[in-house]
């Protein structure tokens, strides 16, 4: 396709083992909600009753993934990746959350996983990426200290199965957003608004990063595991004392609460008073049993926060949006473009050391794509990833440890409470039609990884 943009970047700027891969997840994508005996998630009932989400849309049909992951993996390959990130779907596994394993469910994945490494595709498995099985929210969910036992006993049901064949495995897709959205702003499922149920479930997710770990661990030889963060670097206007103690209160209950107790560093209290009843829920050993020696850990990046000081004591901050400060282009999410926040994110995170490695194991962007002539036309996601990939290489050449690149994502997929609006793929998805077209980003990332082209002429 001669009218892409021009790209200097190449493969080899980023290394010979540097892996090149997609991100998607189940419940944005599989749809069969209700197919071979798969139980209730939170996302099915916040869905059909109780939480606001755009158009009213929902994940009953989504992409139809669970029919199609054959062909659609094979776009994965066309476009020239080595590798899929996706995520288990836990009651499609264990309808009841504990106990009777749905078999039908596990050979969906089973299926998956060699469909993956029949076409050369690596798979990278997430086990949680936020459909949690209604029938355990109903007795507490994350805010319940069982769920160390129930999230332990299905990991092992997962890993023992997969295991033998899939090697890269993190724990949990962004914890900051479903233990913050879900359970302190209430607009992810399950809809809460409540510190308590933030703290208590921040801490039992915190416990089950190291129980999910330790179980993989056992069950799968040469295992690579990691855990996935939303990395949102902070910023103020001005540069008061004020501001800078907003703008640390607010990294640190969206950011460091999830990845620094795995590092054995405890809560970041005292820069957040919020934090101060978390407490609460610490038992004793929990500091020993809350230690995680990651592999790796997955940064994902989409944007920074502004913080602007606030007169609450618990808070001193608050997330802040002022169109008088809007220097970058917005996303269809609302979203400022700031590339070099994503080196910003990378050397942050590997300013901790106790992490060898760094995966970007999501990066992309939502714009309305131009349909014509049945080419898509999206040159801004394009330059979106341009500008992030330059930035990688920067990361990269100054040090920073980054084994590879995932972009969210495949495919036009369920944005959570935005619906089918926002549009992050690279392969563009007609949901009345189910029919997939790869769109100039996906062509363009073809001719950056030097795959076979199989372009439209
Ligand atoms: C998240 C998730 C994805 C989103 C993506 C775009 O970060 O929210 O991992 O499920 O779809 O980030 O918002």
């Amino acid at each position: 396709m001669t009218d892409l943009p021009k790209t200097d970047l190449t493969k080899a700027d980023f290394g010979e083992n540097f892996t090149w891969g997609v991100a998607h997840a189940s419940y944005q994508v599989e749809g069969s909600w209700k197919a071979d005996g798969k139980g209730l998630s939170i996302w099915d009932t916040f869905t059909h009753g109780g939480g606001r989400i755009r158009g009213k849309a929902n994940g009953d049909t989504a992409c139809d993934f669970y029919n199609r992951y054959d062909s659609d993996t094979a776009l994965v390959k066309e476009m020239g990746f080595d590798a899929q990130r996706f995520s288990i779907s836990w009651p499609r596994v264990l309808p009841n959350g504990v106990g009777r394993v749905e078999e039908r469910g596990l050979d969906f994945y089973d299926r998956l996983v060699d469909s993956c490494l029949e076409q050369g595709v690596e798979p990278w498995v997430t086990l949680y990426h936020w459909d949690f099985p209604q029938v355990l929210q109903d007795q507490g969910g994350w805010t319940n200290r069982s769920v160390l036992g129930w999230f332990e006993e299905y990991v092992d049901v997962v890993t023992a199965r997969l295991g033998d064949r899939v090697k890269n495995w993190m724990v949990f897709n962004e914890p900051c957003s479903f233990v913050l959205i879900g359970h302190l702003l209430g607009t992810h499922a399950p809809g809460n608004r409540s510190l308590r149920k933030y703290l208590a479930a921040a801490h039992h997710v915190n416990l089950c990063e190291a129980v999910g770990a330790r179980v993989v661990r056992a069950n799968v030889e040469d295992a690579n595991v990691g855990t996935t963060h939303v990395v949102t670097p902070m910023r103020t206007v001005g540069n008061t004392e004020r501001d800078r103690k907003a703008k640390a209160s607010i990294d640190a209950i969206s950011n460091r609460i999830f990845w620094e107790p795995n590092m054995g560093m405890g809560y970041p209290v005292d820069d957040a008073p919020l934090l101060r009843g978390i407490d609460r829920y610490l038992k004793p050993g929990d500091d020993q049993d809350i230690r995680v020696d990651w592999d790796f850990v997955g940064v994902q990046y989409y944007q920074r926060q502004m913080v602007k000081p606030w007169p609450v004591p618990m808070l001193r901050g608050v997330p802040w949006i002022s169109r008088n400060h809007r220097e970058y282009e917005i996303t269809a999410m609302g979203w400022e473009v700031q590339p070099d926040g994503l080196h910003e994110a990378l050397t942050r995170w590997n300013s901790y050391n106790a992490v060898p490695k760094l995966y970007v194991t999501e990066n992309g962007a939502a714009f309305p794509d131009h349909v014509v002539d049945g080419r898509v036309h999206d040159s801004r996601r394009i330059a979106f990833y341009e500008a992030h990939l330059r930035e990688l290489r920067r990361a990269i050449q100054d040090g920073v440890p980054v084994g590879g690149y995932f972009s969210w994502s495949l495919m036009d997929n369920f944005e959570w409470a935005e619906g089918y609006v926002p549009r992050f793929g690279l392969v563009h998805v007609d949901f009345d039609t189910q029919v997939r077209t790869i769109k100039d980003s996906g062509y363009w990332f073809q001719r950056l990884l030097e795959a076979k082209s199989t372009e439209p002429a």
